[in-house]
């Protein structure tokens, strides 16, 4: 049956209300909860004209602890990319000023097989599949957030890393001409970021191709972006052209600028708080009240290994 998200003429300010009900009604159906909602929702009233917002085909995006995905519009109009800008409601706009095409990632280093792959080659080579993730950013803000990518691991696997290899370093495109916060002298581009081998190859860790089944917009790292859900969003890093195999482990932006707040691993932790803020809660965009931050943001059963015997507040 069709899930369209249509409404009758509507306040924009309506618009998002709307959606959230209809997916809910749709998240109730996937649970299994209501019985007979086929004809709850044959019940609704007549549907005429599409409103403005993206329309989504589909069932609702739930992840797997139940959380409702954020709406396309949220998740396009509210970004942490400063290479554009520091202000989150202005990258979108900027944005626009950005062509990821032709795009190629060089993948190298400590690895047999190096090679540079073009961004239509990552796509054929590589089945892409869909991940709803929760997005935890250090500021205490979050997000669920349905992707669709690949495992890091595949792309790894493919060049096969040395046996002395333990870290993997990122960086993002240098392009100041169309990237404006990049002519900032501030921030040491371009921006960089490290995983561990282990962490990188855990199958939760995606480099994301694209968001709510269309291209990744520019403003959420275009053309391809990492995604590793249990760390603080800052390891998640936009927009990537080089993936480098190392020995030693990387520096990593915001690690160079503040390495008393930031650290290497950045992994989700109510029990360890900023030292201006705490992280014990968060706020997730488009609910009032706050939720309690999970350890791990709640991937602890995937994870929870790779640290065992560290201290994660030394460790931060
Ligand atoms: N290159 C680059 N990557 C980046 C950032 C950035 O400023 N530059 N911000 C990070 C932060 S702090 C967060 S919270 C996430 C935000 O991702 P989103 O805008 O897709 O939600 O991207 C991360 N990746
Ligand atoms: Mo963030």
């Amino acid at each position: 049956m069709s899930h369209r998200f249509k409404s009758t003429p509507v306040r924009s300010s309506e618009i998002t209300p709307k959606e959230t009900y209809l997916a809910r009604r749709d998240f109730i159906k996937a649970a299994g909860v209501i019985a007979g909602s086929a004809a709850l929702a044959a019940c609704l009233p007549a549907q005429a004209e599409e409103t403005t917002a993206p329309q989504f085909d589909g069932p609702a995006k739930v992840d797997e602890l139940g959380n409702m995905a954020n709406t396309y519009e949220e998740i396009t109009n509210y970004n942490n990319y400063y290479e554009f800008s520091t202000n989150k409601e202005a990258v979108a706009p900027l944005a626009k000023n950005f062509n990821p095409s032709p795009w190629t990632v060089e993948v190298t280093g400590m690895v047999a097989k190096p090679k540079t792959f073009g961004f239509e080659d990552l796509l054929s080579l590589f089945p892409q599949e869909e991940r709803i993730y929760r997005l935890r950013c250090v500021e205490a803000w979050s997000m669920v957030i349905p992707w669709n990518g690949f495992p890091l691991a595949s792309l790894l696997k493919a060049v096969e890393p040395t046996k002395e290899a333990k870290y993997v370093r990122f960086e993002t495109v240098y392009r100041p001409e169309e990237m404006k916060g990049q002519s900032s002298a501030f921030y040491p581009w371009p921006y960089q970021e490290g995983l561990r081998l282990d962490e990188a190859m855990n199958d939760l860790t995606l480099l994301a191709t694209g968001l709510y089944g269309e291209t990744m917009p520019v403003q959420n790292g275009a053309p391809i972006r990492l995604v590793v859900p249990w760390k603080y969003g800052f390891k998640s890093i936009k927009s990537i052209v080089k993936i480098e195999v190392m020995e030693d482990m990387p520096e990593n932006l915001w690690r160079t600028i503040a390495p008393n707040e930031y650290g290497f691993y950045a992994n989700v932790n109510p029990n360890v708080d900023h030292p201006r803020w705490s992280q014990a809660s968060e706020r997730r965009i488009g609910e009032l009240s706050r939720r309690e931050t999970l350890m791990f943001n709640g991937y602890g059963e995937q994870v929870a290994d790779l640290y065992a015997g560290m201290d994660l507040s030394e460790n931060y």
